[in-house]
C-alpha cells in the first residue's frame, strides 16, 4: 500500500490547525500510520528540501521549517501521494483553489501550512528522514472495504 509523508508546518501548528487538517485527511479515508510533534533540525531541513538547494528562497525555507514544532505524519492509501496533494492544493496561494487546505487556510505562499511528498520515491526518502521504521504502525481498518 502506498505511503506519503505529510507535515503540518510551523504556521499550521501555531495557528491551531492540526486537528482540522488531520480531520480532512481522515475524512478522505486515508489511514494514519505515524504522527509526532517534532522540531526539525537544520540537517533534516536541508535534506528534506535538497531539491531546492541553491534557489533564492532556500535559506528562508530552512529557517521557516526549523522555526518551531511541526506535526510530522505518515499516511497510507491507494494513490495517497497524488490524492493528498490534491487535498493540499497548489503551492502558490494565488493558485490554491477553495476547498483545498491551502486554498481555505493559507494567504501567503511560503506560509502554506502543510508539506506533501510529490512522488512515492520522495515519500520513501522523506518518511525515513523523520521516522524510524518501527515508528510506523501496521494495522487494518475494517472500514477499508467501504472506501
Ligand atoms: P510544494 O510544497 O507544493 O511541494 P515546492 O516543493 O515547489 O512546493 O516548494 C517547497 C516550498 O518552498 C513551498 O511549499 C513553499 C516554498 N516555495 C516554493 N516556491 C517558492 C517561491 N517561488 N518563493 C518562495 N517560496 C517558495
Ligand atoms: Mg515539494
Amino acid at each position: 500500500m502506498e505511503q506519503t509523508y505529510l507535515m503540518i508546518k510551523p504556521d499550521g501548528v501555531q495557528r491551531g490547525l492540526i486537528g482540522r487538517i488531520v480531520s480532512r485527511l481522515e475524512d478522505k479515508g486515508f489511514k494514519l500510520v505515524a504522527a509526532k510533534l517534532i522540531t526539525v533540525t537544520d540537517e533534516q531541513a536541508k535534506k528534506h528540501y535538497a531539491e531546492h538547494a541553491g534557489k533564492d528562497f532556500f535559506p528562508n525555507l530552512v529557517t521557516f521549517i526549523t522555526s518551531g514544532p511541526v506535526f510530522a505524519m505518515v499516511w497510507e492509501g491507494d494513490d495517497v501521494v497524488a490524492l493528498s496533494r490534491l487535498l493540499i492544493g497548489k503551492t502558490r496561494v494565488g493558485e490554491a483553489l477553495p476547498g483545498t487546505i491551502r486554498g481555505d487556510f493559507a494567504s501567503h505562499t511560503p506560509l502554506n501550512l502543510i508539506h506533501g511528498s510529490d512522488s512515492p520515491e520522495s515519500a520513501e526518502r522523506e518518511i525515513f528522514n523523520f521516522f524510524a521504521a518501527d515508528e510506523l504502525a501496521k494495522y487494518n481498518k475494517d472500514i477499508a472495504a467501504w472506501l
